[in-house]
């Protein structure tokens, strides 16, 4: 065609004189130079994809074959995906963070989630307003330290964190963030810049750092896009590789940050580990993987999950104690509360963040809720579904507070459910929900207990004194936020409220809030401790539920056990030209 509309030239080119040919190869090369450029200049197909498509109309792919979760594939991926970090001057803003190309919605969703409905969004800022307030405390009169004493006016170190510092700043990161709160976030943030030392040299508990450090770091940088957050997690990381050098590579409870030596809770039987602890690292881990292009941190949670999923189970049960030496069981006591809760929590949590591609966690996940439903779940004679706990065969019918979490995992694992099963299991969250709901308006102050019973004539109630305490947790209300989310029932912002006003009412003291020693009376007695759970999970879910669903939408984000944001790692991800994933 070219040839035709060039004057005096036939379509075979034959008969040309020397200029002629000559003008005709100059075209020629200028041709193939404007095309060899646009290669440059253009934007890939990638790129054009990430930017024009929504979750939902990405191709689907296919990662593997159902054993992605072993950790070789998890190696290969880690290796082409090279990490979620912004390229070299890339500057970074809330709605165009550090993971662009991971993540396909802003995190904070259209005016931050703010409702449309006035009285909800009233609901909402006085929540924001509880957060400033037990902030602000803290910062008055604990700064720096890791919770407040709200009744004494002083801060509390305890023995959890290894001399590490500011737990509360940490884990009020994220909630200051998405709260808007933006002149007490900077300030958190300065602390973190200028104050969080990591070179300590104490007995940490290495759960309690992973989920409230680790996670919290994780959640600020990648809500942020902040180097400074992934700086620090980094190097907070590997401070607690040591704990794993065990026979079995299952870690040990408590971990000396300095040294790396490691060693058995004294109260935990027989030098064991127990399964709430080492079963709650993966979602952290694999996202230190992901960041730091390492795949260390992956097959350290991976070698746990393998052992896990080999061991014989009890009735298909996983017990609460396990021997890092000998990797057998050391006791039956099987509990979805205390001691076992977030151990199943990840497990499905693991599946949602591989974007479904986690194969073993999901066939784990199913495989221990069948075992829970055959041998825990009870009906009690008022018609209350609750989950016992299992000594070897003898139910307990206790449920602790901290198994209230259980109804809003069910919810969220519903949909992936066989799908003869996921109206049953989103069911059976609502009637775990409603559960915990009883043990609440079954108290004088609208708070639940610790435990609650179901023997003894009680029904969802604490029949012991030493159960009746109530310390700002966060288990009821969070499921309170997922099933809100899932069924749009308009009761669970209806029961969320009731909390506030009982927290208003009953926690609330002149400098911060406070648990309460007995739920049953009405003449408080404050335990004065403002837990910093209570900054980073109560206020962050009950301010979630009065939001609209856009603010950390769970199609894009899984929250770790102390409700830290972490993103759902895309498949979309795992296709890209592994060169071309450092142009962004
Ligand atoms: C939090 O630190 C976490 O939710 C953990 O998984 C269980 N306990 C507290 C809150 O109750």
């Amino acid at each position: 065609m070219v040839f035709r509309k060039l004057p005096g030239v036939s379509a075979s080119g034959m008969g040309l004189r020397l200029s002629q040919k000559f003008v005709f190869l100059l075209f020629l090369s200028g041709l193939v130079t404007l095309c060899f450029g646009a290669l440059f200049f253009l934007p890939d197909s990638v790129r054009l994809k990430r930017i024009f498509l929504s979750k939902t109309e990405t191709q689907p792919v296919t990662v593997g074959s159902g054993s992605e979760n072993d950790a070789r594939e998890h190696l290969k991926r880690l290796k082409n995906q090279g990490g979620m970090t912004p390229a070299k001057g890339e500057t970074t803003t809330s709605s165009d963070h550090g993971f662009k190309g991971c993540l396909l919605k802003p995190p904070l969703g259209r005016d931050n989630g703010k409702p449309s409905d006035p009285k909800t969004n009233e609901r909402r800022e006085k929540v924001k307003e509880m957060m400033k307030f037990a902030w602000d405390n803290y910062k008055r009169y604990a700064w720096g330290k890791n919770e407040l004493r709200p009744l004494t006016r002083n801060g509390h170190i305890g023995n959890m964190f290894g001399g590490l510092r500011g737990a509360s700043i940490i884990d009020s990161l994220d909630t200051l963030y998405i709260m808007g709160l933006m002149e007490e976030y900077n300030d958190a943030k300065d602390w973190v810049q200028t104050s969080l030392d990591l070179n300590s040299n104490g007995e940490a508990s290495l759960f309690e750092v992973n989920i409230r450090y680790v996670g919290g770091l994780l959640s600020a940088y990648y809500l942020t896009g902040e180097e400074l957050y992934k700086s620090k997690v980094m190097e907070l990381g590997e401070k607690l590789l040591p704990a794993f050098n065990t026979p079995t590579g299952i870690p040990r409870g408590v971990i000396n940050l300095g040294s790396g030596t490691s060693w058995s809770w004294g109260w935990a039987s027989a030098g064991s580990s127990i399964l709430a602890e080492f079963g709650t690292l993966h979602l952290e881990f694999v996202h230190l993987s992901e960041l730091s292009r390492n795949p260390i941190y992956t097959e350290k949670v991976m070698n746990i999950r393998k052992l896990l999923n080999k061991i014989e189970k009890p009735h298909g049960l996983y017990p609460n104690f396990l021997s890092p030496v000998s990797g057998n069981w050391v006791q039956h006591h099987v509990s979805i509360g205390g001691l076992g809760d977030s151990f199943y929590e990840y497990l499905i949590k693991s599946y949602l963040m591989s974007d479904k591609t986690d194969g073993d966690a999901k066939t784990m996940y199913y495989g221990a809720l069948e075992a829970i439903e055959a041998n825990l779940v009870q009906k009690s004679p008022g018609g209350l579904t609750y989950m016992a706990e299992w000594r070897g065969g003898i139910l307990d019918h206790k449920m602790g507070h901290l198994a209230c979490f259980s109804g809003g995992m069910i919810g969220i694992g519903a949909d992936d459910g066989a799908p003869e099963k996921r109206q049953h299991y989103l069911d059976l969250a609502a009637e775990i929900t409603h559960t915990c709901h009883e043990s609440y308006t079954r108290s004088a102050t609208k708070l639940g207990p610790e435990a609650f019973r179901f023997d003894g004539g009680g029904e969802a109630t604490a029949t012991r004194l030493s159960d009746r305490y109530y310390i700002l947790r966060p288990e009821v209300i969070e499921s309170y936020m997922y099933m809100w989310r899932l069924t749009h029932d308009p009761k669970y912002r209806e029961w969320g409220w009731e909390a506030v006003e009982a927290l208003e009412q009953h926690c609330r003291v002149e400098s911060g809030f406070s648990g309460i020693r007995d739920v049953y009376t009405m003449t408080a007695s404050h335990d004065n401790m403002q837990q910093s759970f209570f900054l980073s999970e109560t206020l962050k879910y009950l301010y979630l539920l009065f939001s609209d669903d856009d603010l950390l939408p769970l199609e894009d984000w899984v929250f770790n056990t102390e409700a830290h944001p972490l993103p759902i790692i895309r498949k979309s991800c795992l296709q890209d030209d592994p060169e071309k994933r450092d142009e962004f």
